[in-house]
């Protein structure tokens, strides 16, 4: 459990309360498109990690033009560390899996276990509107629950932003923006889907949720992030300095890939993030990373009623489902895993652990916008928890890799 520091005894009231009161939001509050029935029988993870295939895949991620890559599994209580390749090409460096780095949206699930907490201390309903908090803030269709699973509509400014990727990032490596800046940028355009009809990726959702967190706690991310989650799990790596442009500690650069083929890799290390803030803007290990989702699947940052919640699955793709500021893939062994994938300038991270949360693995290579490398990173899944069984770990060829390219990155922008 929770180690159980003075003033941070949130989380664990909410463990508690929830074994004490019934759900607040019953089934019937789910959304149109739960999971699939069969996702229910799939198997649990039990084959031995391969960790021969992690290294082919962390490889292969080297081949296709990652500077570095590491990863690091933790299987009731076994730790497994792996890396290749540098995390600075200036000194040569090597990459180590406890390096840290940015996150990119595997932020979204802090800022979603935030509000699930509040759910839990009843000061926040899924279901209703968020103009209910935040007064005539966005269309008045959108609940709580849409922002959550990406069924706002609410567009992505970030497709204007990063249209062209390094001029986009060098406009904006230096900028504070305010929440209500990034709101701004989306509501000039109109919504993408009807609210609550389908999934549409969008920062801009948990840049709202950033908003929600604010109004209803009284205070910035930093601090919710801080006291609900950091602390309580001795996340010692772990930091949100928005708007500081500074990872501290031991940390691996990022390397940002631009869009001419053939042009040298942009040291993209140091930015605000503030274009990302609470979609995007931790700074983390591979160590907290697992440590934070197997508390998650394991129960102990939300009541079991909340944690289900975030379990009502949107359709993503054929394998992939999107819940409440969590991911859930399908594997080839028919293991599903759940957590989260990030992009941020010069970073790919995969973090997910499997149910109940007993192993979870945290991938990261140091460079973005390659679509090839992004493609070999669910490779390391398979490798955490397939084991050998797992399909296509095995060799180095990036075109073994599942047709999903680019994921949902802004869809609607080439991303290479
Ligand atoms: C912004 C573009 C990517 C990055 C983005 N990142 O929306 C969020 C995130 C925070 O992590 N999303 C991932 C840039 C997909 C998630 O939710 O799983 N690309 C790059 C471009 C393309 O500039 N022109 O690749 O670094």
């Amino acid at each position: 459990m929770i180690s159980g520091k003075a003033g941070r005894g949130t989380a664990l009231g909410a463990v508690l309360l929830s074994l004490l009161t019934v759900p607040v939001h019953s089934a019937t509050a789910a959304p149109a498109s739960p999971e699939p029935s069969a996702a229910g029988s799939r198997a649990a993870a039990t084959a031995a990690p391969d960790l021969e295939a992690l290294r082919t895949a962390l490889k292969a991620a080297l081949a296709n033009g990652a500077p570095g890559a590491m990863a690091r599994i933790d299987d009731n209580g076994t730790a497994h560390k792996v890396a290749e390749g540098v995390a600075d090409r200036a000194t040569g460096r090597a990459i180590s899996a406890s390096d840290r780095f940015r996150v990119g949206s595997v932020s979204k699930t802090f800022t979603a276990v935030v509000l699930l907490q509040l759910v839990d201390e009843g000061k926040l309903n899924l279901d209703a509107p968020v103009n209910s908090y935040l007064p005539g803030l966005i269309d008045q269709r959108i609940t709580v629950r849409h922002l959550l699973s990406h069924r706002s509509g609410l567009y992505d400014y970030t497709n204007d932003m990063f249209a062209r990727t390094v001029p986009g990032f060098e406009a904006v490596r230096n900028r504070v923006f305010s929440y209500r800046e990034l709101l701004d940028l989306s509501l000039a355009k109109p919504l993408t889907v009807t609210p609550g009809t389908s999934y549409a990726y969008s920062n801009t959702n948990f840049v709202v949720a950033g908003m929600l967190i604010e109004k209803i706690t009284g205070r910035g991310v930093a601090t919710e992030y801080r006291e609900r989650i950091i602390d309580p799990l001795d996340l010692d790596d772990t930091s949100y300095v928005h708007p500081s442009t500074a990872i501290s500690g031991r940390h691996t650069k990022g390397y940002l890939t631009p869009d001419e083929a053939g042009a040298p890799l942009v040291d993209s290390s140091y930015q605000t993030a503030s274009w990302a803030q609470s979609a995007g803007a931790v700074i983390s290990s591979t160590r907290d990373l697992n440590t934070f989702l197997s508390a998650l699947m394991g129960g102990r940052l939300t009541s079991a009623a909340q944690l289900a919640q975030m379990q009502q699955w949107t359709p993503v793709n054929s394998t992939q489902g999107y819940g409440l500021g969590l991911r859930r893939r399908d594997l080839s062994c028919g293991v599903s895993v759940y957590g989260h994938t990030g992009t941020v300038q010069g970073y790919y991270t995969f973090a997910f652990a499997a149910k109940g949360g007993g192993r979870a693995v945290t991938s990261v290579a140091n460079t973005s916008n390659n679509g090839t490398v992004l493609n070999v990173l669910p490779r390391t899944l398979e490798a955490t928890f397939c084991g050998a069984a797992g399909s296509g770990t095995r060799t180095a060829a990036p075109a073994a890799a599942p047709a999903e390219r680019f994921e949902d990155i802004a869809p609607s922008i080439p991303r290479d």
